[in-house]
């Protein structure tokens, strides 16, 4: 499969100011080129926060669903972060993992996930028991809207394509920051 392609399916049923965090690189590139949205967090430089922030934002406010984007490195060097979210269980919160098996935007260095680590199991084993591999773009989609009606957390893994982003997110971390708290900040 292909991270932009699922990446637009997933952002296109997004009706109801669902959060959004992309991690680090290819994915909140492709996250930005879905269509940008006041309510995505393009997360810049902090490899492997994206989960711990994303269950921030799924604690802070129970009744916005959000979804992280996060890769496969990212991913292996935060694991802790799954056992916090199986151990807080926010219904709210889907972890969408994009698994290429690299870190694909420092140099294409293999990652743990080409050889022995299978990511799903991992999420499970860390207490995530509604974790699956999507099999193809129209299962990618039924577990994306799974995860908009009915309670997790979800773990929705995707193998990936070595394709490039398709676009670059507009690199102002501060901006990116302002916007997303505006957009997600209860009305008064
Ligand atoms: C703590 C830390 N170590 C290393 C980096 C450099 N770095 C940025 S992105 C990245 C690879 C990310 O890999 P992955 O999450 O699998 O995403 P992909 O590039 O494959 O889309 C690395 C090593 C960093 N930003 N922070």
């Amino acid at each position: 499969m292909n991270r932009a392609e699922l990446t637009r399916r997933l952002v296109a049923k997004l009706r109801r100011g669902e959060a959004v965090i992309g991690g680090i690189g290819n994915t909140n590139f492709d996250l930005w080129a879905a269509g940008q949205r006041p309510e995505n967090f393009y997360m810049l430089r902090s490899m492997g926060l994206a989960v711990p922030i994303a269950l921030g934002v799924a604690l802070a406010q129970p009744a916005r669903r959000t979804f992280v984007l996060e890769g496969d490195g990212s991913l292996l060097m935060q694991l802790g972060a799954l056992g916090t979210v199986a151990a807080t269980r926010p219904a709210n919160l889907t972890i969408v993992a994009f698994d290429n098996g690299m870190y694909q935007i420092t140099g294409k260095q293999r990652s743990l996930t080409a050889s022995t680590v299978d990511l799903v199991a991992v999420a499970k084993g860390a207490g995530l028991a509604q974790s699956e591999w999507a099999r193809d773009e129209a299962h990618f989609e039924s577990l994306v809207d799974r995860a908009l009606e009915a309670p997790g957390p979800w773990f929705i893994g995707a193998r990936i394509d070595a394709a490039k982003p398709a676009g670059v997110t507009e690199r102002d971390a501060a901006l990116i920051r302002r916007r997303f708290m505006a957009a997600i900040a209860p009305k008064a």
